[in-house]
């Protein structure tokens, strides 16, 4: 049985896929600051993903890791910093110093949000984060390329949209990711057998997408879930929301308009 290792196991995310990574790995050990509420009679182990020998000990004997720990929307320098920087590499040395043979890394929409909607983006333009937080998911995919070449583990990076059942605002329509499509995509890169190094991203199949995803389709990603048919909710929850001159431009939405002081919106290097 592959022991396989769940970071931020206690977040919104890790609780929504929990029990689906169960039935897929018997030998999942769950992992965060604090145990989740619901552990579905999983072993747990306590780590601070800032503290080296704490992350140590829970990535020992891992064969695989998910990755999904850290600070996961904008925040202070200093916050940033500890879970994001230093947590995330923490991890990738740990796992090195370990054997782990295959990391899955939750990255970030973040990681590419000031491209504009009216865009179609594929796994490998130019990285235009839209946050602190958005540089530091950049920074953990650039750490997994390294891993990966250098030191021979198989990395996923997941470029994940907005983990949900139904669309939080038309943003969300072109975003959405249900948990059972991340499940599949988290498979892939734990057990395909010619994963090296990819990014992915993570969105199911929505009609409104502004990503091209053909590099996960190419590894047999098969999306079964899709937006569109929730357009009604979307766009009762977009009505109530303030319009954003700057985020309503941006596949980053809200995130691109956080602490923005540039006169000449809307520009994106060509
Ligand atoms: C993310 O990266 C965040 O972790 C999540 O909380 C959502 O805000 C999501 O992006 C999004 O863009 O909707």
């Amino acid at each position: 049985m592959r022991r396989i290792l769940l970071t931020g196991a206690a977040g919104g995310v890790g609780r929504a896929i929990t029990p689906l990574l169960k039935s897929l790995y018997p030998g999942l050990v769950l992992s965060d600051l604090n145990p989740p509420e619901n552990k579905h009679g999983l072993p747990f182990v306590r780590a601070d993903l800032a503290d080296m020998a704490a992350i140590q000990a829970a990535i020992a004997g891992a064969d695989g890791i998910i990755h999904l720990g850290g600070y996961s929307i904008e925040g202070p320098w200093e916050t940033i910093l500890s879970a994001n920087i230093v947590g995330c590499r923490n991890m990738f040395e740990a796992a090195r110093l370990a054997g782990v043979r295959r990391i899955v890394f939750a990255s970030s929409n973040h990681v590419v949000g000031f491209y504009p909607r009216s865009e179609k983006i594929a796994h490998d333009v130019t990285v235009l984060p839209d946050t602190r937080y958005g540089v530091s998911k950049a920074f953990g995919e650039a750490l997994g390329a390294m891993y990966a070449i250098k030191h021979g583990i198989g990395v996923a990076c997941l470029r994940i949209g907005n983990v949900g059942e139904t669309p939080l605002d038309m943003r969300r329509m072109s975003i959405l990711l249900h948990p059972e499509d991340l499940v599949q995509l988290i498979a892939i890169g734990l057990d395909h057998p010619d994963i090296v190094f990819e990014i992915f991203y993570g969105a199911s199949d929505n009609a409104r997408g502004w990503w091209d995803n053909s590099r996960a389709h190419a590894f047999g990603y098969k999306p079964k879930h899709g937006s569109e048919p929730m357009l009604e909710i979307a766009m009762r929850e977009q009505a109530k929301l303030a319009p954003d001159p700057i985020g309503d431009r941006f596949q980053g939405g809200s995130f691109c308009s956080i602490e923005y002081t540039n006169a000449d919106s809307g520009r994106k290097p060509t």
